[in-house]
């Protein structure tokens, strides 16, 4: 960023939880709520399943019989983060805030979840990507999960793949201390209230702090 100019660099956002917990809702909206408050802002998803990386992790979700080593897919979605590491650094240093669907605790979640995972493991191929600001964690208890449109046909979307996934994501959440626990049970306007001002306050805290990088 620069210091006689007015360019102050833009805050790293992330939303996580389990599918269903309503994280794309609530970060398409987050963009627009925070461009109305004349803050600049871009929406990001992992995994990108446009990119070559991104069209082999979508067969993978969408094909169960798809076998690759749980290992090579796991480095298949951290490249798939590597792959937009440049581009991402490019738009918080021109002071555009990135909210991202998703990130590298999805990987460290959906991974260590798995037997044979060890979390130390899934943890060392995003060391060195930039480091988020702010993570909401969205969460949902099962019986409101329950409630919400059913799960669709792609690989994690079974409740004991979640039930797993749940327990690393509050592991993590107890590791770190820039994470916020969301209650997602409530309605899309009361969430998207709670997450737009815990991102205003947390954009003007950072835009004159270095962008960190994950250990
Ligand atoms: P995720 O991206 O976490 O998988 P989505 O945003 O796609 O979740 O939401 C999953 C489903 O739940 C969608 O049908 C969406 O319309 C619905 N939904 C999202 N947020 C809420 C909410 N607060 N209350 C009720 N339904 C919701
Ligand atoms: P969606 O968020 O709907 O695009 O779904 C992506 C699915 O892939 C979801 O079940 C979570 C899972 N996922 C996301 N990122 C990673 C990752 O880095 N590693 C693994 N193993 N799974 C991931
Ligand atoms: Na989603
Ligand atoms: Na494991």
């Amino acid at each position: 960023f620069k210091i006689m100019g007015q360019i102050k660099r833009g805050a790293l956002i992330v939303v996580e939880g389990l599918d269903r917990s309503g994280k794309s809702t609530q970060c398409k909206k987050l963009v627009q709520s925070l461009e109305k408050h004349n803050v600049k802002a871009k929406l990001m998803c992992f995994p990108d399943r446009s990119t070559l990386t991104g069209k082999l992790i979508d067969e993978y979700l969408k094909n169960k019989e798809c076998k690759l080593n749980d290992h090579a897919i796991h480095l298949l979605f951290s490249a798939n983060r590597w792959e937009n590491v440049d581009n991402m650094k490019a738009l918080l240093d021109d002071g555009v805030t990135l909210i991202l669907d998703r990130y590298s605790y999805s990987g460290i979640a959906y991974s260590a979840a798995k037997k044979n995972m060890s979390l130390d493991w899934c943890k060392y191929p995003e060391i060195g990507l930039p480091k988020p600001d702010l993570v909401f964690l969205l969460t949902l208890s099962n019986e409101e999960s329950l409630k919400r449109p059913g799960f669709g046909t792609e690989r994690y979307e079974n409740v004991e793949a979640q039930r797993k996934v749940a327990k690393v994501y509050s592991q993590l959440c107890n590791e770190n201390d820039n994470w916020v626990v969301i209650n997602a049970a409530r309605s899309i306007e009361e969430v998207q209230k709670e997450l737009v001002q815990k991102c205003i306050e947390k954009i003007d805290e950072v835009k004159m702090v270095p962008l960190g990088v994950l250990q």
